[in-house]
């Protein structure tokens, strides 16, 4: 349900239920976790590319694997959200390496709000985003309230929740949603491209920036401060500081290491 390859230390982890528009089942949400716990585990991935097969990224949680007509009572979606959604959502944003998401279609529910928690997002022209959960009676999940009422404000993430009207790439790009709306031709190429030049870069600096740059939603300035210090501190120790440095002073590209 999800391939997994390792390139130039990138872990690609393509989600892969094309037929059901890659929509989450049980196996799915195993294989996509596990993919980022090796991500976190495996030295030799220094960034991640998630993306998905065939014409949609992903339409979310799985709705033939909850149908109320088999009865059974009312689902426990909190405990769903407590074994699968979360801990994922956890591990992309504690993962101290960059996460490339690369949207190749739709992206509703839940699937569109592990997109908005990686790092960089790029999305192919013709992708949408869909915050479904309001035609199914259901709250934005997956980190999904949290993510968009921080980057877009109250007015449009209300919008987008309540009315659950899609968000073509182009305007997700300029409401800062993602990082950019690219050709779909181009989609994969592009985004590989730059997950391969951040897997061949100081990946103890890339970390703790991605650290540094989600605590400031939380920290005042003066917290902000300290955190600066002491990342920079932590950074200033690594060899490839010590080599990006000499690579300058030599005139010549760095090879970092990632240590
Ligand atoms: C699907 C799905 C799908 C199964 C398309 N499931 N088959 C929920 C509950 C529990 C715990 C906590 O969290 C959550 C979080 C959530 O994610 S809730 C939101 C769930 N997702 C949705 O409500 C989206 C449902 N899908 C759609 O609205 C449409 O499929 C979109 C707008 C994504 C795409 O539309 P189209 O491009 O017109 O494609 P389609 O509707 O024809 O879908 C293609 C196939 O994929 C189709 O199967 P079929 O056998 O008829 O070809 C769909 O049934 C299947 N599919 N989404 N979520």
């Amino acid at each position: 349900t999800v391939l997994v390859s390792l390139e130039a230390g990138v872990l690609r982890l393509t989600l892969n239920r094309p037929d059901k528009l890659n929509s989450f089942n049980e196996d799915m949400h195993r294989a996509l976790r596990a993919g980022f716990e090796r991500a976190a585990a495996d030295r030799e991935v220094r960034a991640v590319l998630l993306t998905g097969a065939g014409r949609g990224f992903s339409a979310g949680q799985d709705l033939g694997d909850r149908d109320p007509r088999k009865g059974g009572g009312a689902p426990d979606l909190g405990h769903t959200l407590d074994t699968f959604y979360n801990p994922t959502l956890r591990l992309i944003r504690a993962l101290e390496k960059p996460v490339v998401c690369a949207v190749n279609g739709v992206a509703a529910g839940a699937g569109a709000n592990i997109a908005f928690a990686c790092d960089i997002v790029f999305a192919a022209h013709s992708a949408k985003f869909i915050q479904a959960f309001a035609k199914i009676g259901l709250v934005p999940d997956a980190g999904g309230s949290w993510s968009l009422a921080r980057i877009l404000g109250e007015p449009r993430a209300k919008a987008l929740a309540l009315l659950a009207e899609p968000l073509m790439a182009e305007q997700a790009a300029d409401w800062g949603l993602i990082w950019k709306a690219v050709d779909d031709a181009d989609l994969l190429a592009e985004a590989t491209a730059t997950a391969t030049r951040l897997a061949a870069g100081p990946t103890r600096g890339l970390g703790l920036t991605k650290r540094a740059i989600q605590a400031a939603a939380t920290n005042s300035l003066d917290a902000q401060l300290d955190l600066e210090r002491d990342l920079q501190r932590e950074a200033g120790r690594t060899r490839d500081y010590a080599e990006g440095v000499t690579a300058f002073l030599e005139k010549r590209p760095a090879e970092f290491s990632g240590e």
